[in-house]
């Protein structure tokens, strides 16, 4: 009877999680990457192949992009309109090249930071328009949608250290991770805004716990979100 209700179980999570796209989102170390691989190794149980990845990047072009995106420390400056531009250019040969596919073929994409991160970071850190941020979304991704997303929250001086701890207590940032408290504020509400928005896609999830307290928590929002 208990190996019938285990086969049942993987039965339906195999339905619930194949051809799947779930998005990470949240501030600076809060785990995301982490959490993504444990996802992974969970759902893989099930019987669903999954691919990982990240943005900006997961094409080869798209990672060159991502290289300037976070590095480019040039004379000449970077405009808030270029980074947008560079981002949704990443993400638009991200979705076509390795997304779709994917999804196509009956994987689970599991992708660290998505479009939410855009409306977050450019539109809530650098305040740029979000109806513009929401046009060029959609045309980068289109026809693609999310199923589910998994924010996690932390406190974002809390996300530093667990970076710095990572470094080894060195001080490395991009072009992101040295903007001011402010901004990684901004940013923070900003995801939080749109959890409250989409509540029936996006579960907030307590990122300052045990690793394993988060897997549990998130496998279970997914069930919730996806069934
Ligand atoms: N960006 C991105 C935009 O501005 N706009 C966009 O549209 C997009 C898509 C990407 C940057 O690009 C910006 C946002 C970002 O600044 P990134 O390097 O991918 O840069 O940055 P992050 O996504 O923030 O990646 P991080 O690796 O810094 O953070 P993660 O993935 O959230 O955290 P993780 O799993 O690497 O963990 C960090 C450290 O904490 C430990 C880990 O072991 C690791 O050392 N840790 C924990 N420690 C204690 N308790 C726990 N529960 C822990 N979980 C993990």
């Amino acid at each position: 009877m208990l190996f019938f209700n285990i086969f049942l179980k993987s039965g339906l999570m195999k339905e619930i999680f194949k051809g799947k796209f779930i998005t990470f989102e949240g501030p600076e170390g809060a785990g995301k990457t982490t959490q993504i691989q444990l996802a992974a190794k969970t759902i893989e149980s099930y019987g669903v192949q999954c691919l990982l990845t990240r943005e900006p990047g997961g094409t080869p072009l798209a990672e060159e992009l991502r290289n300037i995106i976070k590095h480019y420390n040039g004379d000449e400056k970077i405009s808030p309109e270029t980074e947008l531009l560079l981002i949704e250019a990443a993400r638009s040969q991200h979705v076509k090249h390795k997304i779709l596919p994917a999804l196509a073929e009956g994987k689970c994409v599991l992708c660290d930071r998505f479009t939410d991160s855009t409306c977050a970071y450019q539109g809530g850190g650098r305040h740029m328009n979000m109806e513009n941020i929401r046009i060029l979304n959609e045309f980068a991704i289109a026809p693609l949608k999310i199923n589910a997303t998994i924010l996690m929250k932390l406190d974002i001086t809390e996300g530093f250290k667990r970076t710095q701890v990572r470094y080894g207590g060195k001080e490395v940032f991009d072009r992101f991770e040295s903007q001011n408290l402010e901004f990684h504020q901004n940013v923070m509400d900003g995801f939080l805004q749109i959890a409250e928005n989409e509540h029936d896609r996006v579960a907030v999830i307590n990122a300052a716990r045990s690793i394993e307290e988060i897997h549990t928590d998130i496998m279970e929002a997914l069930y919730e979100l996806l069934r």
